[in-house]
């Protein structure tokens, strides 16, 4: 690999040289995810919360064919306002690389460009899975297969019910991929803490977090990433029944409109955020922060036992 494909931003390339806790924090749900202004204010926010858990957050997306882990503010205003930013998945690296565009990475992509530098830990709000109607449009998100293959944990707060959340739970088993639920004896489903189904496993706080890391990639060598479930605090909860409305509405019209790929989930977050009158935004907005606070405070842990193991 090309050691100097990827550029630092100069206080990522302190905290990694210096050995000190790192969160990367993916770009799409900058650019495709949210609306402006919410999304780059949620992004610059996101950031100081990293911080203000002990942690130096990087943002990372490719600019004019350029990686880069960590971003300026101007650099995040650009991700968030400007049109035909393309939503790039690890395939589409290559390409972005060889035309000199701008793409912003997805969980998959954020994952392989985080781990090429030394980055364990990740924060964003929910991850791509299996969609409804899977068995006939084979539309499963490339963040598995990433889960699959790169050892980074990945802290979210589960799997959004426009996705089919019990076969997403199924393939990541088959797939491999530990898959853990922060304090909770339930699956979160993005804006509710439930989903109807069991967490497959649990563990209590960042220090047992960074514990099941250190197990996995450490002590047994495994090569795959972790789904860290981190549900939303209780006070911005919505009940899986009341946005099931919207949800069932949203993928009514993506029927209608005959939207596929890629397009899929960024139609179906908008249409969701259109159908709750912004309340499921204000749902979104709370749980991202959350994440950033729990990912830097698991990052913080990770760091401790790193620093243990080098003297
Ligand atoms: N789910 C959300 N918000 C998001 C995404 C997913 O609630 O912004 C974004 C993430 O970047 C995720 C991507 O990696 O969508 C998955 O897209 P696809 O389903 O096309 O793989
Ligand atoms: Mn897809």
């Amino acid at each position: 690999m090309n050691p100097n494909l990827i550029t630092l931003l100069p206080a990522v390339a302190e905290a990694l040289a210096a050995g000190t806790p790192v969160v990367a924090l993916e770009s799409t749900i900058i650019s495709h995810g949210l609306p402006y202004p919410q999304n780059v204010e949620l992004a610059t926010e996101v950031e100081a919360i990293v911080r203000a858990n002990g942690a130096t957050p990087a943002t990372i997306a490719v600019i004019d064919g350029q990686c880069l882990v960590g971003l300026s503010p101007q650099q995040l205003e650009r991700l968030a306002s400007e049109q035909g930013v393309v939503k790039a998945t690890t395939r589409d690296l290559p390409w972005l690389l060889a035309s000199k565009r701008t793409g912003a990475t997805t969980v998959a992509s954020t994952m392989k460009l985080a781990s090429m530098v030394g980055i364990k830990v990740f924060a964003t709000g929910g991850i791509g899975g299996v969609h409804r109607g899977a068995a006939t449009s084979f539309d499963i998100s490339a963040d598995l297969t990433e889960m699959a293959v790169t050892p980074v944990a990945v802290i979210s707060a589960g799997v959004k019910s426009i996705l089919d959340i019990r076969l997403t739970l199924e393939r990541l088993e088959t797939l491999g991929v530990p898959v853990v639920v922060n304090g909770s004896d339930d699956f979160p489903s993005f804006y509710s803490r439930t989903s109807g189904l069991p967490a497959p496993r649990r563990l209590d706080g960042p220090a047992a977090l960074a514990q099941m890391m250190w197990s996995a990639w450490t002590d047994l060598g495994l090569t795959c990433g972790i789904s860290i479930a981190n549900p939303i605090p209780v006070e911005h909860e919505i009940p899986a029944a009341e946005i099931a409305t919207f949800i069932d509405e949203a993928l009514a019209d993506l029927d209608a409109k005959g939207i596929t790929g890629q397009d899929v989930t960024p139609f179906l977050l908008k249409r969701v955020v259109e159908g709750t009158g912004g309340r499921s935004l204000v749902a979104n907005l709370a749980l991202v922060r959350n994440n950033a606070a729990t990912a830097a405070q698991v990052a913080v842990e990770y760091a401790i036992l790193r620093r243990v193991e080098l003297r």
